[in-house]
């Protein structure tokens, strides 16, 4: 008699019973009773998924096992190509709505009615490094919108930085090779600071713009949630007249701006590296839900006549003091993708994706990239239906006569495949409402030339580094002597400090120092003159456009056994009324006994909970516990790091021996703040509203 092909020993743990979240978070374990059975992708019940099909229980498995040569099957095709950039990447649903109507402007149909709710993704990214790379690399953070309007999708596929390396997409492959890994020896990973990058770069002086901005606070957020996104390229909108104005894509984001500091994203891609995807979620689903307000710069062709730079030159911005952008809608993220790989790796973002109403500029890096990215999805996705899946698939009626191929999902029904026919069958054209380009007179021989008027490279550059405070442009001046210490060959580092001789010199002479020169290089040949009239642009700078209180942020709170109970609870009261959160750091991840007995609930141990992860901390430990607290490294540098990245720290008297310890009992300023009881926390919360204590940094030397 044929035997059952599984035996309850080859059965998995759990069968009739599943863990569920409870109301507080808690995990509790339940009979399955309405649990779906298990299928083939064919939609075959399955029986038996934990052994294959065999010739007798010591024998050679069988052909026939369909399950098991499926499941295998599907497995050995899991991975698709990660993108050749912007690997690692996280993505969110939300809408955006639109304030009120830009008929004047463009016939785009999400920008006619006010108050219009549209379907969006967003998905933003690192640049350089691969898919499981690190989330606190120094590097561009990619922000990319996929607006799902009323009359197709319109993908605004930008930066959190308004400008670019290069002018010409022709020179985006040798940028990106030389940025990421050395080809002979595959390092490194996810890192700017070795020498083809610094080489490549040291010979494109168009990119020293850039580099102030990625040698800044910005290529090291805080979170996704604090960053501002560009759509860089200067685009046109075109309305009903077919009237073109020129445009600039701002998204500012609600919460203000905010980086962390370098010696804390070493610190944080070691503790926590996936701290921006965690930092989404987290907000996402405890419906703090992040929120951007998209800013436009309008402008016509004599007004951009005025600037001797070339507004089609992606190197250059328009400062918003000379043009103040205005608000025209919300972009809201509410809801976190039901599966990452579906929806967030699957997603295929085209700058070529817009709707009537908006229209390209010619400037040559937006031009080459309308043709690279669908090139690239078809690589990615494997075949030219990618617009089948559904994260990619417009949510407006479509139809049209493309057909078959990989993966066809949903060819048109019916016996007409083509247009013109006989039989009014289909889809026509329309001149009314379909796309029209703005009919631009373009003339000129042909050639491969660069305009004149993109030949300055280093005006804006320093006008960025003046608009900086002193902290920042501290920073700028530690990461560029970084960077330039990893490069091996001293003659990329002179002749990187010979091109800073163009932007700032006091910023030269530093690094230069910092560097070691012997002697100081002779400034880089220019095309073209720095001019030293652009006046400081505070709009450029993170912390003149930081917030001033603590929602959104996270607080640390360091408990141990005997922590005032009524303090605690004033103060996680506090947090949550001000719209942050807290995480509570214990001993032991277990939690602590508070001074009235009851369990103070854990969510990290200290050596898994280091500050760095936190925006401002607060030391709540009992004098019993002291003694052995002092003795713990990484409740010493709990202490001391925060101190040393500037954070605004809180204090009971009973912390006192551990300041002492950590180095810094002596050197409390105005922003470490004693707690003496409940009655204290209103003025903590008020205060670590500004985020660091800048005036520390000279003593501390956070760079
Ligand atoms: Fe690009 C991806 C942004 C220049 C070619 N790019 C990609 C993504 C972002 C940007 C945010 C990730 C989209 C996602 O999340 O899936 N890229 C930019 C910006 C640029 C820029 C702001 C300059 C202003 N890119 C650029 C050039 C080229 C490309 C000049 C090629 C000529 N970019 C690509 C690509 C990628 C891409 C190879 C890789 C994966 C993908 O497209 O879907 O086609």
């Amino acid at each position: 008699m044929a035997k059952s092909s599984s035996r309850p020993s080859d059965q998995a743990v759990i069968h009739d019973q599943k863990l569920v979240r409870g109301d507080g978070g808690e995990l509790h374990q339940v009979a399955q009773g309405s649990t779906p059975v298990l299928t083939t992708a064919q939609g075959g019940p399955v029986a038996d998924d934990q052994n294959s099909l065999k010739i007798g229980a010591r024998g050679p498995t069988v052909l026939e096992d369909f399950h098991f040569r499926e499941k295998i099957f599907h497995f050995d095709h899991e991975r698709i190509p990660e993108r050749v950039v912007h690997a690692r990447g996280y993505g969110a649903h939300g809408y955006f709505e639109t304030f009120e109507s830009l008929a004047k402007y463009t016939r785009a149909d999400i920008f006619q009615r006010a108050g219009e709710k549209t379907p969006a993704f967003v998905r933003f990214s690192t640049v350089a490094g691969s898919k499981g790379s690190v989330d606190l690399a120094r590097d561009v953070r990619g922000f990319a919108v996929k607006l799902y309007t009323q009359e197709g999708n319109w993908d605004i596929v930008g930066n959190n930085i308004p400008v670019f390396f290069i002018q010409d997409a022709i020179k985006f492959p040798d940028l990106v090779h030389s940025v990421k890994e050395e080809p002979d020896r595959a390092f490194p990973q996810a890192q700017s600071a070795h020498d083809n990058f610094w080489d490549f770069i040291s010979l494109t002086p168009e990119s020293m713009h850039m580099i102030m901005w990625v040698m800044s606070d910005r290529a090291i957020p805080r979170s996704f949630r604090f960053m501002e996104g560009f759509g860089v390229h200067t685009f046109r909108m075109v309305n009903a007249k077919d009237e073109s104005t020129f445009v600039k894509f701002h998204w500012k984001p609600k919460l203000g701006l905010q980086s962390v500091a370098w010696n804390e994203a070493v610190k944080i891609n070691g503790a926590d590296p996936d701290f921006h995807r965690r930092d989404l979620w987290q907000s996402i689903q405890a419906g703090n839900f992040p929120e951007w307000e998209l800013q436009l710069q309008l402008f016509d062709q004599d007004f951009a006549d005025h600037f001797d730079f070339d507004v089609l030159d992606a190197t250059k911005l328009i400062p918003e003091e000379i043009l103040a952008p205005i608000p025209v809608g919300r972009l809201v993220l509410d809801r976190m993708p039901d599966n990452f790989f579906a929806e967030t790796e699957q997603v295929a973002f085209m700058t070529q994706n817009v709707p009537p109403g908006i229209d390209f500029s010619n400037d040559p890096l937006l031009q080459g990239r309308n043709f690279s990215y669908l090139d690239t999805q078809i690589k990615r996705l494997g075949g030219p239906n990618f617009t089948h899946i559904p994260i990619n698939a417009p949510k407006c009626p479509f139809h049209h006569f493309q057909q078959d191929g990989h993966m066809a999902i949903r060819n048109s029904a019916g016996r007409v495949n083509y247009q013109p026919n006989s039989f009014n069958d289909g889809p026509r054209e329309s001149p009314q409402r379909g796309f029209r380009s703005f009919a631009e007179t373009e003339q000129g021989p042909k050639q491969r030339i660069r305009a004149e008027s993109f030949a300055d490279h280093y005006s804006q550059a320093r006008q960025f580094f003046i608009s900086q405070t002193p902290p920042e442009q501290g920073h700028i001046a530690a990461a560029l002597t970084f960077e330039l210490s990893k490069v091996q060959t001293p003659v990329i580092r002179e002749r990187m400090v010979s091109h800073l001789l163009h932007i700032d010199e006091g910023l030269a002479n530093k690094v230069g120092d910092g560097l070691g020169l012997k002697a100081m290089p002779k400034p880089a040949d220019a095309a073209i003159a720095t001019r030293r009239d652009l006046g400081a642009a505070p709009s450029l700078s993170i912390v003149e456009n930081g917030p001033h209180r603590f929602e959104g942020r996270k607080l640390g709170i360091l408990v141990t056994d005997g922590t005032d109970a009524a303090l605690l609870k004033a103060l996680t009261a506090a947090v949550a009324k001000a719209g942050a959160s807290f995480e509570v750091i214990a001993p032991k991840v277990g939690g602590a006994k508070a001074s009235d007995g009851s369990l103070i609930e854990a969510q990290q141990m200290i050596g898994g909970g280091p500050s760095v992860l936190y925006d401002a901390v607060a030391l709540l430990p009992s004098q019993a516990a002291m003694a052995g607290l002092v003795k713990e490294s990484s409740a010493r540098d709990f202490v001391a790091d925060a101190f040393a990245h500037c954070k605004f720290i809180g204090y009971v008297e009973d912390a006192m021996p551990l300041l002492e310890k950590a180095g810094i009992a002596d050197s409390l300023d105005e922003a470490c703040v004693a707690l003496s009881g409940p009655k204290d926390v209103a003025a903590f919360l008020q205060a670590i509203g500004a985020l660091r204590q800048w005036a520390r940094e000279p003593k501390v030397n956070m760079s």
